[in-house]
């Protein structure tokens, strides 16, 4: 018999990956995905499978983290063998916009989750991983984080996702129930939200070396992250729910990175070097050389501007984090540094880009909504 799994916010990032990873194992899957108005599968459409043909062993499932009486239905016909729950309201600077909306599905969406299995007695039999995530540490109280590291949350996402952490261990306690945290530290791919910082950039620098774009804008340039490729911490995740007891564990690369720095690795991978001028909201960044005849830009043009309305009212300037205890114990290792993570990702973008640059050539309108 496949083990069941059970997977809400199948449709993001990391249930992209994860259900690949899963199915790849031999596992049933199942996915949570929310009603939308217009489809919102695209990372997962090359794993869906015909309702209409048998042996399946990938299902996907209406649902929402703010609706109790759905999840108690969908975990009671599903009967899953591990719950990864991955589904939130996951953008920081939206939460602040969104404040309640972000505590009712992601703190509250966890609790619904984890007195689901115990109302259906389920305690014994589903393991349950909860999607944590390095933003508990907030303003930095100790460097590197580790499990140790005391929290202090800086946003609305973080505060509700520090009410999932701990009514996870709540329930472990409580319950006995075999329920974790991974304490996630920040990771990307080529199929990251297209707001989040790094495929932001990604995708910006891929349009303005193929002429697309003239400029775009960030907020903080020198807030530091631990970026790792989400390939590697959803192998993590699966790790986690087979170790033999139930723990919280921390995953990170142990090195960190400016804002700034990504900006300028990103433009190095098309041949671009940039030279920072400037400071603060008034800083910039121009073309200094470009060693890549493929893609003619102007020396000396502005591609980069700071525009505050990307700042935060509460910041997270440094994070870096240390997964020893996942390492030792779990035999953990990242196979991606942050170089091969900005290689594939701009491979990819360029690749969407060069789409784009053939549309826009043949005369159609491309994308002009930039976030
Ligand atoms: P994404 O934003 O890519 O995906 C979030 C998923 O949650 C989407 O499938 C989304 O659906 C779904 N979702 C949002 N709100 C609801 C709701 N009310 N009911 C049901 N589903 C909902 O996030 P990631 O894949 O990057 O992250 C996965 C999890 O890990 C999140 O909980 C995030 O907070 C956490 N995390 C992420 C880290 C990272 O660096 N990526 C680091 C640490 C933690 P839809 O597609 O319809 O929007
Ligand atoms: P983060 O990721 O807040 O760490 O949360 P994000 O990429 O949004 O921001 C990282 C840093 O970049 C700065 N920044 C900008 N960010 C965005 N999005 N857009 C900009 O224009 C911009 N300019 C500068 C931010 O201020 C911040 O310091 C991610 C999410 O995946 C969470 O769900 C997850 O829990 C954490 O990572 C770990």
């Amino acid at each position: 018999m496949s083990k069941v799994a059970f997977i809400t916010g199948v449709t993001g990032q990391d249930g992209a990956y994860l259900s690949e990873f899963l199915l790849k194992k031999g596992y049933e899957v199942h996915g949570l995905k929310r009603r939308s108005s217009l489809f919102n599968t695209d990372r997962i459409d090359h794993l869906y499978q015909d309702p209409h043909v048998d042996h399946r062993n990938f299902y996907l499932h209406y649902g929402d983290m703010t609706d109790s009486t759905n999840l108690i239905r969908l975990i009671k016909e599903i009967q899953p063998d591990e719950i990864y729950n991955l589904a939130a309201m996951s953008h920081v600077a939206v939460s602040f916009e969104i404040p309640e909306y972000t505590g009712n599905a992601d703190g509250l969406g966890t609790l619904r989750i984890l007195d689901a299995v115990r109302l259906l007695g389920l305690e014994k039999k589903t393991r349950i991983y909860q999607a944590s995530t390095s933003e508990l540490y907030g303003k930095v109280q100790e460097v590197p984080q580790s499990e140790t590291t005391p929290f202090y949350p800086r946003s609305p996402y973080a505060v509700a996702k520090m009410y999932a952490y701990w009514i996870t261990v709540n329930y472990r306690e409580a319950y006995n129930m075999y329920a974790c945290n991974g304490i996630l530290f920040n990771h990307e791919s080529p199929i990251r939200g297209e707001t989040f910082v790094t495929r932001k950039i990604t995708r910006a620098v891929s349009r303005i070396a193929l002429g697309l774009q003239d400029k775009f804008y960030l907020g903080n340039l020198d807030a530091q992250r631990d970026w790792g490729h989400a390939k590697d911490y959803v192998r993590m995740m699966w790790m986690i729910l087979q170790a033999d007891e139930a723990e919280d564990w921390v995953i990170a690369t142990g090195k960190t990175t400016r804002i700034r720095d990504f900006v300028h690795m990103s433009f190095a991978e098309v041949g671009i070097e940039l030279e920072f001028k400037g400071e603060g909201e008034a800083e910039k960044a121009y073309v200094v050389k470009c060693n890549n005849p493929e893609y003619q830009i102007e020396i000396g043009k502005e591609v980069l501007a700071v525009d505050p309305r990307y700042f935060r009212p509460t910041e997270v300037e440094l994070l870096i984090g240390d997964a020893s205890k996942a390492k030792n114990k779990l035999g953990w290792e990242c196979k991606y540094d942050l170089n091969d993570l900005i290689k594939d990702m701009m491979t990819s973008d360029l690749k969407l880009m060069k789409k784009e640059q053939f549309l826009d050539q043949s005369g159609y309108n491309t994308m002009n909504y930039y976030e």
